[in-house]
This record gives structure tokens, C-alpha cells and sequence, in this order.
């Protein structure tokens, strides 16, 4: 019944033709038309939760596991205001996150009364979203919905950042015409040769190339090609703390994670030695790039983001990521093919001065070696990680857990059972994640706003079936954790590693003389069981693995390990974060 499908029937399409798979929503009146239509296309599953901020960091997570666009489906003011936080992360993190809310018809607004929810005008909802998303459209008029919504649509696809779509609730079952399919790109060749020309001429000048591969990578679904680049190239590849997790599940060599300070040293000096740093698709922030030893000389760098790819002092504009990494794979693989001495092998040669330089034995030296063997100074493979979890042990230290007995669990449970994607929250956690070995993971480590983990990991199951294990902060689990009472509807089963310092810790770090950095001892593992999962608590290493395994074999309900760390108790990283940001950036507390 093609003539008769609605406004809302012609968006879901749309949708669906751009990835989307599901919607992640919380209704309200001005979106119970909406919602009703939903249900009624049966064309994306609606899956609700129970607070907005759950339901972005959801779609968002849909998003950037699965690939293509998320959804969140939310009413006008109350609902979207509440999704404000989420989608100013998905912009400052590149996610294409479609924020369809509920409005006001255009009769009511004529009306003359002040409408509920309304804040100040009856647009401001609108202008706060046009600071946070790269396009908008109203679906008022039904003749230029179809048009509309693909070029917001498209937007949030092209430029990988959040879109806001508002559908006044006259309009839900309105019939619409087909929206039209994703438009293709011109792009202009000779600018593209030119920058791929220059950019690997660049890359062959440099006696130490190094690759730093960022989040656009994986948003715009290039892992594979860039994993390609990466072995062509025979350069070192390292990522940093935003794209961690990246290329996982690629056969590339990998030197290790950029921390600057905070991290392994011989990674540190890889980067900031380097005279051809190509930093593809990274977002470059103060996380990593500000606790560093040596200002990296971005003259030198070449910086390929939000669809510039910046050389020195010359800039080339509106060159699409994978256009360009298409354009690379071109050329080096042609000249390699042609001759032994072309670029891969001239550039591959470069690579083992850079290491020299570096002070690392090689790149290739490098795979395998966990993160968390380098932030513990130790040299255990992977395969080595089960036995760390019994024996490893600081010196002196008592059987009283610490974060990086987490690491090591996990690391333990993963090389037992396989590879876990990891959904990870803000504090400790998410710096304990990086002493974990290569596994995909999603975490706002750039943005930092708490409360992302669990939410994330319900869309990341919903979006991918794959079950994840979520790292999350008492704090944190604080804000959002409640969410994990809809596991059961939404069929997903986390694994929940609560780390329970009765503490928010990360900020007593730097600031260990205020008190109001405590927090309550809650028991989270009694929680669990009034939310529909099984909780476990955890005191000693040997109950973390029990417990861990336990979590592993039992399917169908969440399983939430609550943790019971000692407050003051840090990883290695974040330890060295903090005193490397202290260092910089308060030298007079110093
Ligand atoms: C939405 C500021 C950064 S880290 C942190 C706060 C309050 C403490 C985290 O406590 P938690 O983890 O979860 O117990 P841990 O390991 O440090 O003990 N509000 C938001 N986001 C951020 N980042 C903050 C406040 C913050
Ligand atoms: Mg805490």
C-alpha cells in the first residue's frame, strides 16, 4: 500500500536505509502519535528505557557499534531537554544520532496559550539543538517532508555528528511520498590526487612515520581499508585514549596506546619523535595530547578530520575520509606492486628508524603485547595474562583488590572464552580499560561525561547482539545504572563490573583534601536481583575470577559484579594521568 504509508512509515524507511535498525525512545503526548505509528509500521523495533539521558547514550552506542545511523525518539521539552547531554556528546564525539522529538501542531502553537513543557518560546528547544546538531528540519508540511529528511538524514551521515528531526503530532499519520535515497558525494579528483600525492610524499619524507588512527575511522565504517593502509604502509600504528579499541578485530601490528605521560613511554616517544605523523581521523584533545613530555609539532603532523585533511601550513577542504584512504590504498599499492624499492618499502624502512629512534625494538615487536602488560611494566604476552591473575602482585600489597586486578581478570576471561566488547564509563574505568588487551570498545573518553556505560551497553547488544562486559564507576552507575531493569525486555544479559570505591575517585585524585569527594557504601550486588539480574560481590582476586566466570556462563539475565575496591586505590594509568595533568597543567600545586 504504497500511496497510503505516512509521514512517519516514509521516515522509518528512511531510516532503515541508513542503517538504522532500531529506536531507542521515551514517549510523551506531543510523541504518542508518533510512538503509535511506530508501532503500527513495524519497520524498527522501539525499544524504551526510563530516562532520556539512557535512551541517547543508547542510540549512541547503536551507532557507533554497529555502524550507520542511531535513533532516539523522545516528547517535546521535558524528554528532549533531557537528551541534551547525550547528543552534545554524540556531536563532540562524531556520532550520526537522530533526535526525532515529539512538538506542539501548528494549530496549538496558534493558539495563544502558553503549551506545557514549553520553556521560553516555543522554538527554544529548536535552538538549543541547532547549537549541538549539524542539521535540522520541522515535518510540518507533508509535501516537503520526503526532502527534508533526507538531507537531515544524509547530514548526519556525511558529517558523522547528531541531527534533530521534530515532528509536530498533527503529522504522524499524514501520507508522504517516498524520501529520497542517500545522495552520492561529488568529489573533486584532482584535489583528491593532489592531497594523496602530497600527503605520502610527505609520509616518504619522514624518517620516523608513525599512524595514529582515530574514532572517524571506525564512524565512517573504514577499519578493513584502513587496516590494508596500515600493513601497506609498514608504518608503526598506534591509537589513543578516544580510539581505543579501534581495528581490534584487524590483522594489524599494533605499537600500542598514545597517553602521553600517562602512558608507555616507548609509545610516547614513537609519537612525539615523529616527523610524519599522520594522525587519520583523530579527535586531537588535551586528554592525550596535553599530558604529553613534548608539544607534538603539528607543523610536521599531517591531520586528516572532519573532512580537511590539514598538512603544515596547507589545507585541503572538503575531502571525505574515505575518499582520501581509497585514494592512498590506490597508490601504494600500485607502487609497491611495480617495484620493491616503491613507497611501502622505503616507508617500511623508515619505520624501523622511527622504532630505533624510539627506543622500541620494532614495531612488529610490539603485537601482542597487551596495554596491560606495558602499564605494568611487565612483558607478559597475552597468553601469559591468566597466569598474572595469581600471580601478579605489587610488592608489599595486601590481597585487598585494586582496579588493575580487573584488567587482569578480564584479560584472563577473555583469552579463556574469547573477545568481549567493552562499554565503559567515566573514571578509573575507563582508565583500567586501557590495560586491557585489544578488544573493541566504546566509552565517551573524550567528551568524559559519567553515566555513559550502561545505557551504552544495552544499545551496543541490542544493535550487534554481542554481549557485552560493561566497566562502570559507583558514581556513574549512580547516575544511569538503573537502566539495567530493562535488560530483560530489551534481551540483553550485560556482564557489570561495578568499581564500588564508596568514592567519586577520579577527582579525589586531584584533589585528595576535600571530603566531599565520598560517597556512600551502597550495595549494588543486592540491587541487582529487583532489577532482573544476579549480583555478586567481589572482595578478593579470587572471588573476581569466580565471580567473572560465573557471569560468563550464565546467559539471559544481566550479571552485575559489585566490585568493592578501596577508596584511594588507583590504576597505574590513571595514576600517571593525574600526576602528568598536575604536572602540566597546575604546576604552581606541583
Ligand atoms: C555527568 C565529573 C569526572 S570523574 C567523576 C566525576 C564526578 C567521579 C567518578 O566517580 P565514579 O568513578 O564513577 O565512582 P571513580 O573511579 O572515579 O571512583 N558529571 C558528569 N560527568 C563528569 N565527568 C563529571 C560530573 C567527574
Ligand atoms: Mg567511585
Amino acid at each position: 500500500m504504497t500511496a497510503t504509508r505516512t509521514l512517519t512509515a516514509r521516515l522509518l524507511d528512511a531510516l532503515a536505509a541508513r542503517g538504522a535498525t532500531e529506536i531507542f525512545g521515551i514517549p510523551g503526548d506531543f510523541a504518542l502519535p508518533m510512538f503509535r505509528e511506530f508501532e503500527r509500521a513495524a519497520r524498527l523495533p522501539v525499544y524504551t528505557l526510563s530516562h532520556e539521558p539512557g535512551v541517547g547514550f543508547a542510540a549512541d552506542a547503536a551507532a557507533r557499534t554497529r555502524g550507520g545511523l542511531g535513533v532516539a525518539a523522545v516528547t517535546y521539552g521535558a524528554g528532549a531537554f533531557n537528551l541534551v547531554n547525550a547528543v552534545a556528546c554524540a556531536y563532540a564525539e562524531r556520532v550520526p544520532l537522530v533526535v526525532v522529538s515529539g512538538a506542539p501542531a501548528a494549530h496549538e502553537a496558534a493558539s495563544g496559550y502558553l503549551l506545557h513543557h514549553q520553556v521560553k518560546t516555543l522554538d527554544s528547544q529548536w535552538r538549543v539543538f541547532e547549537e549541538i546538531t549539524v542539521a535540522q528540519a520541522r515535518l510540518d508540511d507533508a509535501e516537503a517532508a520526503p526532502r527534508r529528511i533526507a538531507r537531515v538524514l544524509d547530514a548526519a551521515l556525511e558529517h558523522a555528528r547528531p541531527v534533530y528531526l521534530e515532528v509536530p503530532r498533527d503529522m504522524p499519520a499524514v501520507p508522504c511520498a517516498a524520501v529520497p535515497a542517500r545522495a552520492q558525494r561529488t568529489i573533486d579528483a584532482e584535489r583528491l590526487a593532489a592531497c594523496a600525492d602530497e600527503l605520502l610524499g610527505r609520509l616518504r619524507a619522514a624518517a620516523r612515520p608513525v599512524l595514529l588512527v582515530g574514532v572517524e575511522v571506525r564512524r565512517y565504517g573504514l577499519e578493513p581499508q584502513v587496516a590494508e593502509l596500515a600493513r601497506r604502509l609498514a608504518i608503526p600504528v598506534v591509537l589513543n585514549l578516544m580510539g581505543q579499541g579501534l581495528l581490534a578485530g584487524q590483522d594489524v601490528p599494533m605499537a600500542g596506546t598514545y597517553l602521553g605521560l600517562a602512558g608507555d613511554p616507548q609509545v610516547a616517544a614513537l609519537v612525539e619523535n615523529s616527523d610524519g605523523l599522520l594522525l587519520l581521523g583523530v579527535i586531537v584533545s588535551d586528554t592525550d595530547f596535553a599530558v604529553s613530555a613534548r608539544r607534538i609539532d603539528i607543523r610536521h603532523a599531517i591531520h586528516v578530520f572532519d573532512g580537511d585533511v590539514a598538512m603544515g601550513h596547507h589545507v585541503y577542504h572538503e575531502l571525505p575520509i574515505a575518499a582520501l584512504v581509497q585514494a592512498l590504498l590506490e597508490r601504494v599499492a600500485a607502487r609497491a606492486a611495480a617495484s620493491a624499492s616503491g613507497t611501502a618499502a622505503r616507508v617500511a624502512a623508515s619505520a624501523t628508524s622511527a622504532a630505533a629512534a624510539a627506543g622500541a625494538t620494532s614495531a612488529a615487536a610490539a603485537e601482542g603485547a597487551t596495554v596491560a602488560a606495558a602499564a605494568a611494566g611487565a612483558t607478559s604476552a597475552p597468553g601469559a595474562a591468566g597466569a598474572g591473575v595469581a600471580t601478579t602482585g605489587a610488592a608489599g600489597r595486601t590481597d585487598a583488590l585494586v582496579p588493575h586486578d580487573v584488567a587482569l581478570a578480564i584479560d584472563a576471561l577473555m583469552h579463556a572464552h574469547g573477545a568481549m566488547p567493552l562499554a565503559c564509563d567515566i573514571g578509573d574505568c575507563l582508565f583500567t580499560a586501557m590495560e586491557i588487551r585489544r578488544t573493541p570498545l566504546i566509552a565517551p573518553g573524550y567528551y568524559a561525561g559519567m553515566g555513559y556505560g550502561v545505557p551504552a551497553a544495552l544499545g551496543l547488544q541490542v544493535a550487534t547482539g554481542q554481549r557485552p562486559i560493561v566497566l562502570v564507576g559507583d558514581g556513574a552507575f549512580q547516575m544511569t545504572g538503573w537502566e539495567l531493569g530493562n535488560a530483560a525486555r530489551c534481551r540483553c544479559d550485560p556482564i557489570v563490573v561495578v568499581f564500588n570505591n564508596a568514592s567519586w575517585e577520579m577527582l579525589r585524585a586531584f584533589q585528595p583534601e576535600s571530603r566531599f569527594n565520598d560517597l556512600g557504601r551502597w550495595d549494588f550486588a543486592a540491587m541487582a536481583a529487583g532489577m532482573g539480574g544476579d549480583g555478586h560481590a567481589v572482595r578478593t582476586r579470587d572471588e573476581l575470577v569466580a565471580a567473572l566466570a560465573r557471569a560468563q556462563a550464565k546467559r539471559g539475565r544481566f550479571q552485575l559484579l559489585d566490585v568493592r575496591l578501596e577508596p584511594g586505590a588507583l590504576s597505574p594509568t590513571l595514576q600517571r594521568f593525574v600526576t602528568a595533568v598536575k604536572r602540566l597543567s597546575m604546576p604552581r600545586d606541583g
